[in-house]
């Protein structure tokens, strides 16, 4: 009796500490200038990124969103362990707000770190609906001390995000179903509409055009350009997040390398990068050291190169990064356009099949595949050259590779003289173009030390992440396809709509087993929940929330079944969640609002 007393006076001071922290988010339409255009956006009090929630771990959150705006909404609290109620997607977790009405998100802070939120209605995340979220820790540690400053990285186009995604789609009854149907195509998934609309499209779709889509302008904090007061010799802490609706961004300070101390959120033993790869979805916190005199630029460049977004720290003479080595491109495989060569997929699968798959030939984490190429000899391959050629911003056009050397080919030198160059005048094909030319086997070379993959191997967490070996362990294997001729984006063959839910139970570890037959990079992305991304530090695999799933590779996730609701988990590459690449995790026995 005396112990049970005890227990509830503890819960009871427990408590009476906790905090409530307040925020008044309203979400309106309004006319901004990224270009020398004036466009409509979407903003957060008024501001694109929204403003920074701060808050302290086991504070209780009170956010209410106020929709100002003509359409619906939903905001997400992305990295956020949260009641499945609050977790803000559209017709998965709760009705969408509506034009004119204010939800009201309640639920206590349960971590610390850096993270995101961001609308999960239709595109609007394209259109400026995203801001950071800083959780200090309830016990101050090493670094946090440091003054920090939050690094919102994101994309912009001018072009009204439904028309990129129906020219990705071009042909398509976009505009038909979404003026049909009046909800996301997450209420129209839910509703069983899509597999109407995906079977349709999958008949009579034309092939995209790879070259009509790119971005305007990289926003860092809103701008292209943005400076920092800073003293020489102070520390600062860049809660770095990637914002962004499809562009991977490589990071680098002008003045010594960064020190990475987490990794969405989680703090992790720290390590020295010269040059870093972030994912769309995630953040990471680095220490930069301001040198004693001058001005330098921590920079964050588009990883198709097409273009770059820099925060200047310190006052005085500048000190630029150094440009990032083009991802070029020699593409002219025998008649077959790139597009053909990706389309390849799933169909061709990439020497990975679905029989091999389920056979579990492929359930190791690290490179796969390429065994079906051996068709293709004779054809030249894409490939990277390592030339840097110093592009000024926001230069779109095609570069010129006449120069190449034919010793650079790595396949078929035959055809050098054949000269096709691709030009990279869109995000879309310069994203593609990387994808193909950093791939091992087809560029020779693998991805250059220049152009660095993910930094996965090298994050380690600071405890052991491992779970109870007496639990039970579901194995779930999926593979990412993509058909580019069709602009869809499957896991295991299906889009979202024809799809059923991932169901798992209460108190199991399930493991993911991620298995990318496409030549894009996914960032996967699982609400609600941490996941081990196992990797080269074994039993201290780090924790995140979203993971790069690198082409032509198997990633492996696993996370403890602990938080009961149905959790979204899909691509962050926002078309391609459009475009199906998502799934609802369901926990067995678990019931949705009947409002949602
Ligand atoms: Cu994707």
């Amino acid at each position: 009796m005396a112990a049970l007393l005890g227990s509830l006076l503890l819960f009871a001071s427990g408590t009476l500490r906790a905090v409530t922290v307040e925020y008044d988010l309203t979400i309106a339409q309004q006319a901004m200038d990224f270009t020398g255009h004036t466009v409509e956006a979407m903003t957060v009090n008024g501001q694109l990124p929204g403003p920074t929630l701060r808050f302290t771990e086991g504070d209780h959150a009170v956010i209410r969103v106020h929709n100002r705006m003509d359409v619906e909404t939903s905001i997400h609290w992305h990295g956020l362990l949260l009641p499945n109620a609050m977790d803000g997607v559209p017709h998965v977790t709760y009705p969408p707000i509506a034009s004119g009405e204010t939800f009201t998100y309640e639920f206590d802070l349960r971590q610390s770190g850096t993270y995101w939120y961001h609308s999960h209605t239709m595109l609007q995340e394209q259109r400026g609906l995203y801001g950071s979220i800083v959780i200090a820790p309830k016990e101050a540690g090493e670094f946090d001390g440091l003054r920090d400053h939050v690094v919102v990285l994101s994309d912009w186009t001018d072009e009204d995000a439904n028309s990129v995604l129906h020219t990705l789609k071009r042909g398509s009854e976009w505009y038909a179903i979404q003026k049909g149907s009046g909800q996301s195509i997450l209420g129209a998934a839910r509703l069983g509409m899509l597999g109407a609309y995906f079977s349709r499209e999958l008949q009579r779709m034309p092939p995209m055009d790879l070259s009509d889509v790119y971005y305007d302008r990289f926003l860092l904090n809103g701008a292209p350009q943005q400076s920092l007061v800073a003293q020489p010799g102070e520390k600062i802490r860049l809660r770095v997040i990637a914002g962004s609706a499809s562009t991977f961004f490589y990071l680098q300070f002008a003045g010594a390398p960064m020190r990475v101390i987490a990794a969405d959120g989680q703090m992790v033993r720290p390590f020295k990068e010269e040059r870093m790869l972030i994912g769309v979805a995630e953040t990471y916190d680095v220490i930069v050291t301001v040198p004693p005199e001058g001005s330098y630029e921590f920079r964050a460049s588009a990883h198709d190169g097409s273009g770059h977004a820099s925060l200047w720290i310190g006052e005085g003479t500048r000190h630029a990064a150094p440009d990032i080595p083009f991802p070029n491109l020699y593409v002219n495989m025998g008649g077959l356009k790139l597009k053909q060569v990706l389309a390849l997929t799933p169909g061709g699968s990439m020497g990975m099949p679905t029989k091999a798959v389920r056979e579990g030939k492929f359930d190791q984490p690290g490179m796969n595949g390429m065994d079906g190429m051996s068709s293709m000899d004779g054809m030249m391959m894409p490939m990277e050259t390592t030339t840097t050629i110093s592009t000024p911003l926001m230069e779109h056009s095609g570069h010129d590779m006449s120069g190449m050397d034919d010793s650079m080919m790595p396949m078929d030198t035959s055809m050098a003289t054949d000269d096709n160059p691709v030009t990279t005048k869109s995000s879309w094909l310069g994203l593609l173009a990387e994808d193909v030319s950093s791939q091992a086997p087809l560029a020779g070379g693998g991805m250059s030390a220049e152009r660095p993959g993910p930094p996965y191997d090298k994050l380690r967490a600071l405890q052991s992440t491992t779970f109870d070996a007496s639990k039970p362990v579901r194995e779930i294997r999926l593979t990412l396809d993509g058909d580019m001729e069709r602009y869809v984006w499957f896991l295991n063959n299906k889009p979202l709509s024809e799809s059923d839910d991932i169901e798992i139970k209460r108190g199991e570890v399930v493991r993911f087993i991620m298995i990318n037959r496409s030549m894009m990079h996914h960032p996967m992305h699982l609400h609600g929940h941490f996941f081990r991304v196992l990797n080269a530090q074994g039993e201290y695999s780090p924790l995140k929330h979203t993971v790069d799933v690198v082409p032509m590779t198997t990633t492996v996730i696993e996370f403890a079944a602990e938080e009961f609701g149905d959790w979204f988990f899909h691509c962050h590459l926002l078309y391609h969640m459009m475009s199906g690449m998502a799934r609802v995790v369901h926990y067995q026995d678990f019931t949705l609002d009947p409002a949602t």
